[in-house]
């Protein structure tokens, strides 16, 4: 273990309350793609930012839902890896932490976090467009590894169209989640930031509120970020691999 692990073990193993806040290349490992690595298949010649808009939606639904049902499918066969593991390890070990994501996934609730806190919303919970905004219930499909357009049902209830229940860009996050995310990291001693390029916000505000309040930012990223100048310790390398050294035995 190099010094700055032991170092992070150490600020970790004497916290009261802890934030762990993740990104996508917390789930890299378990075969989901960042958003940051290339679309492949149908959606190879689309830009994520672009696609996850309501402007894409609208202009053609059937793209970017089938989009998001491919994401789900294989979001569905993927593994929780080591790094969720340990972030669920921690929190039982560490009762004062609380996990804030910005994946849509749901690897970290797999591996057996209570209640990790989605900013930007789930791939598991559609809903209609209409003013009811009717959650949606439909079974699971596998989609083809390149992918392809499907139309999105419609609502049971209104017989709008349903979309996907994540935060697009361009729209405000869920009210109550960013206000508990902002209240955990201006309160806790440790914030963890891992496998997130730190560029999206408000979300990205999260470690440097907590940088502000006077909390150590240990940050898990094989590459350098933005969050490099507010972290007091940034630790190079994978989810995966460095998060098991940093559960308290
Ligand atoms: C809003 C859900 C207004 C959908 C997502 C201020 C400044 C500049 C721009 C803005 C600003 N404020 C707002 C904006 C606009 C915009 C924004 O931030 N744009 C960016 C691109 C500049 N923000 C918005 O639009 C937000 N809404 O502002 O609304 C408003 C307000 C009130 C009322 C009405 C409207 C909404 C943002 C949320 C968008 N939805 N996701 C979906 O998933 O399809 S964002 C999505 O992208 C993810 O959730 C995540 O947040 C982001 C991707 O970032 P990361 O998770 O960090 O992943 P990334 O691939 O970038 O990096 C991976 C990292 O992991 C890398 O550093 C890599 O080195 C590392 N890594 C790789 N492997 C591993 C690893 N680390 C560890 N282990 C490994 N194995």
């Amino acid at each position: 273990m190099t010094g700055a692990v032991e170092a992070a073990a150490a600020l970790v193993a004497g916290a009261h309350s802890v934030v762990v806040f993740t990104g996508a290349g917390m789930s890299a490992e378990s075969g989901v793609p960042t958003f940051r690595d290339d679309l492949t298949g149908l959606w190879a010649r689309f830009d994520a930012e672009r696609l996850a808009t309501p402007e894409a939606f609208h202009a053609d639904p059937d793209l970017v839902w089938g989009w998001y049902e491919w994401r789900r499918s294989r979001a569905r066969r993927a593994e929780p890896n080591a790094g969720h593991r340990a972030v669920a390890a921690l929190e039982a070990a560490v009762p004062g932490t609380t996990v804030v994501t910005q994946n849509v996934d749901d690897l970290h609730e797999r591996a057996g976090s209570t209640a990790p806190n989605h900013l930007h919303g789930s791939l598991f919970a559609p809903r209609c467009i209409g003013a009811g905004a009717h959650p949606a219930v439909f079974p699971d499909a596998e989609e083809p590894q390149e992918g392809r357009r499907l139309a999105p049902p419609r609502c049971d209830a209104c017989g709008a169209l349903v979309r996907p229940g994540v935060v697009w860009f361009g729209e405000a996050l869920p009210e109550e989640a960013l206000r508990a995310a902002v209240a955990a990291a201006a309160s806790c001693d440790v914030l963890l930031t891992v496998g997130t390029s730190g560029v999206v916000y408000p979300a990205a505000e999260i470690p440097r509120i907590a940088a502000r309040a006077g909390a150590a930012v240990v940050q898990v990223n094989p590459d350098p970020t933005p969050l490099d100048a507010v972290s007091t310790l940034n630790l190079r390398g994978t989810a995966a691999t460095i998060l098991p050294a940093l559960v308290p035995v």
